[in-house]
């Protein structure tokens, strides 16, 4: 028992790693915390109970919501809310941002963009999926409704990030800026115990992991760079491994652990790719920096571009450090449509 390190005495620990922590950001991860419970709890049970399935809208971008969608949108809400530190959210659920209304929320620095249950086409077939959260400190005067520009800030001024993993076992993944570290949730304890301590990626990888399906819509260079990881070159140790679960969360997690590259480039149909930059790609790339690796849009670093609308799409390319810079190559060098 005396080896197990809790994520609430972990982030406690952490504290004096921030040179004026008041507690609030370990608070706002706490609401986290809580929320990721009671969503894992639900999607436990989502075989067993009539919860799955859509819920019969639309999200904002056209897409079918589920009903654990709505739900897990609803507990990360109300869970950030109670706990005062966060003045407002964004999420790929809400059409707009939400402004918490208590004068306590009014006084927080902290907004927190999500998306509460990504890969939720996957819950009817006992795929992984997951919650990814991105936390800013606002720029707005505090005591004042958070504005857009609290939500529409680059990735490089995150000051946390992090996922939850519901798979196989349910795990949070989290960075503050000093390494990233994971977390697995003891359901007979109720508790996420410390399991991967400053989690880091191979440089190089030998895993690719693309919707291959839309490859006659891919950038050449995005078509070249599959050509070069099916090649066979034992002395590069390619051909590669390709695996693609379809869950963001999950590809990314498996990427992060053995050495990988997850891609979502512009396709022809969808020029800015799928995934949306302020709570899909800010937030992994926060990660997966901090554990080594790089995200890129192809060209550019992904935290430094400037957000304009929330839900914003950009392609995508996270990963292993050497994977990333020769896919950026490919794209240079083949800059064109085929
Ligand atoms: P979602 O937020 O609507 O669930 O969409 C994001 C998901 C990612 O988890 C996943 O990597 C990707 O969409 C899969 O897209 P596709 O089915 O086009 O391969
Ligand atoms: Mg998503």
């Amino acid at each position: 028992m005396s080896d197990i390190r809790t994520l609430g005495e972990f982030i406690v620990e952490k504290q004096s790693d921030f040179p004026h922590a008041s507690g609030e950001l370990s608070s706002l991860l706490g609401s986290i915390k809580l929320a990721a419970k009671i969503v894992n709890r639900e999607i436990n049970k989502a075989g067993l109970v009539d919860i799955t399935g859509s819920v019969g809208g639309q999200n904002v971008q056209g897409e079918d919501q589920q009903k654990l969608d709505v739900y897990a949108n609803d507990k990360f809400k109300a869970a950030l809310e109670a706990r005062d530190q966060v003045c407002g959210v964004a999420s790929e659920e809400e059409d707009e941002a939400v402004a918490f209304n208590k004068e306590l929320n009014r006084n927080a620095k902290y907004v927190v963009l999500m998306d509460p249950l990504d890969g939720s086409s996957n819950i009817d077939v006992n795929v992984s999926v997951g919650t990814i959260f991105s936390i800013y400190r606002r720029v707005s005067p505090v005591g004042t409704p958070p504005t857009e520009e609290d939500f529409l800030q680059p990735g490089h001024q995150q000051v946390a990030a992090g996922y939850i993993i519901y798979g196989s076992s349910t795990m949070l993944v989290y960075t503050t800026g000093n390494g990233v570290h994971g977390f697995t949730y003891d359901p007979s304890l109720g508790v996420f115990c410390l399991s991967h301590e400053n989690m880091r990626i191979p440089k190089d990888g030998r895993i690719y992991s693309i919707n291959e399906g839309n490859y006659i819509r891919f950038p050449l260079g995005v078509k070249k760079y599959i050509k070069f990881c099916q090649e066979n070159v034992p002395e590069d140790d390619r051909p590669y491994t390709s695996r693609y679960i379809g869950s963001l969360v999950a590809d990314f997690h498996r990427n992060l652990l053995k050495g990988g590259l997850y891609l979502y480039p512009s396709t022809a149909t969808h020029p800015s790719g799928k995934l949306r930059l302020l709570y899909e790609c800010n937030p992994m790339a926060f990660l997966i920096e901090q554990a080594g690796g790089l995200a890129s849009d192809g060209q550019n670093r992904i935290m430094d571009l400037k957000p304009t609308e929330l839900h914003q799409r950009v392609p995508f390319f996270v990963g292993s450090t050497n994977m990333v810079r020769k896919v950026e190559s490919f794209l240079e060098m083949y800059p064109d449509q085929e």
